[in-house]
């Protein structure tokens, strides 16, 4: 196996416009920025006459369906043919992130893994990662300038969304000068913002709603209001008539308390299972708590898996968290640069950040 290669923006770009038949695949538990770039890729090689399809293993969330594309780009995973010259990954931080089209990794010759997550695996043939970019979604922008494919409208809400999703609607520490340049040139080349933010962020079920209003009733305070934690139990979700996607996000309201550095979120997976996400401001690097569990992701948002009821799982995880704050109440280096922090008013699925490099489940 040969090393890792690290390339940049021009090589990534030759990479493409070389390829004749390119996947693009996407992460699991899908978001704005790994739909939004895969989409609007898709589009621009098939304007260049590529052969370009999407491939992902969930479902595209509801409140995504609007980008042209979100359903005919798509061949369903288990249906891909033939060997592929290119796979392109974007916004995926490790190769697991594909879930169960992992396999089709071998039926690609070369595969360009595009990302701005600091922790990549760098799993790919060839490598552009660039942490500075507040969505892969800015990433995916240049490339298209780089391939001489001038965006329409189309093209370019997909890059919006992108951007959008991934830093809280231009509020978060990641975003830049260059982000906002860049969207100022996707709303030159026809992107209506107010469609794209009613689509996603106004756009609430009933049972979304009513998940909130029950997991709320949950909210719990620990180490001295430093900890907050929401519980879902199997049953809440029925009980509110909501689907599994409407949980992702949740977890923004309990850090979003006044106080509160860390806001986590326990969600019973099957009896026995339990899915924590986490959420910091920065004091406490949630990763390293993650980690402890066998899970991973960013300094300020990050998640694992634990076997066990609801109850020993924020025993466990609060009281790991907890030891991360020092007497005085002030906790070690918060890591490197926060990106993907997270809104508490986030609908399902827009832009939840999936730890990259996580282990299963
Ligand atoms: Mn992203």
């Amino acid at each position: 196996m040969n090393p890792p290669r690290r390339i940049g923006l021009k090589e990534a770009a030759a990479m493409l416009a070389e390829a004749g038949r390119v996947l693009l695949f996407l992460h699991i538990s899908p978001d704005g920025d790994t739909i939004g770039s895969s989409l609007a890729l898709c589009h621009a090689l098939r304007r260049l006459g590529k052969e370009a399809w999407c491939v992902g293993v969930d479902p595209v969330p509801r409140i995504f369906r609007f980008l042209p594309g979100w359903d005919s780009l798509f061949v369903p995973w288990a249906e891909v043919q033939g060997e592929w010259d290119l796979g392109v990954f974007l916004d995926c931080g490790d190769r697991h992130r594909v879930g169960a089209a992992e396999p089709l990794l071998e039926r690609c010759r070369v595969t360009l893994n595009i990302d701005h997550h600091a922790s990549n695996s760098l799993f790919g043939d060839y490598n552009w990662i660039d942490h500075q970019a507040a969505a892969v979604g800015e990433m995916t922008y240049r490339l298209i300038q780089a391939l001489g494919v001038r965006l329409d409208p189309g093209m370019a809400t997909c890059l919006y969304t992108s951007l959008v999703t991934d830093t809280g609607s231009f509020r978060y520490e990641s975003t830049t000068p260059e982000t906002h340049r860049i969207a100022a040139e996707l709303i030159a080349a026809g992107v209506r913002p107010y469609q794209v933010t009613e689509a996603i962020f106004e756009n609430e079920t009933l049972g979304r709603l009513r998940l909130l209003s029950l997991c709320l009733g949950t909210l719990r305070l620990h180490a001295g209001g430093r900890i907050a934690t929401m519980q879902v139990p199997l049953a809440m979700l029925a009980e509110a008539g909501a689907e599994p996607e409407d949980v992702d996000g949740l977890v923004n309201y309990a850090r979003s308390v006044q106080g509160v550095e860390v806001g986590m979120l326990f969600r019973e997976l099957e009896p026995g299972r339990v899915r924590v996400n986490l959420r910091s401001r920065g004091l406490v690097d949630v990763s390293e708590v993650a980690r402890r569990f066998g899970g991973g992701g960013h300094p300020r948002a990050a998640g694992c898996t634990l076997a066990g009821t609801l109850a020993e799982a924020e025993a466990a995880v609060v009281a790991a968290a907890a030891a991360c704050f020092a007497p005085d109440g002030v906790a070690g280096d918060p890591g490197p640069e926060p990106r993907e922090a997270a809104d508490p008013n986030r609908p399902a699925g827009a832009g939840d950040v999936e730890p990259a490099g996580e282990g299963a489940g």
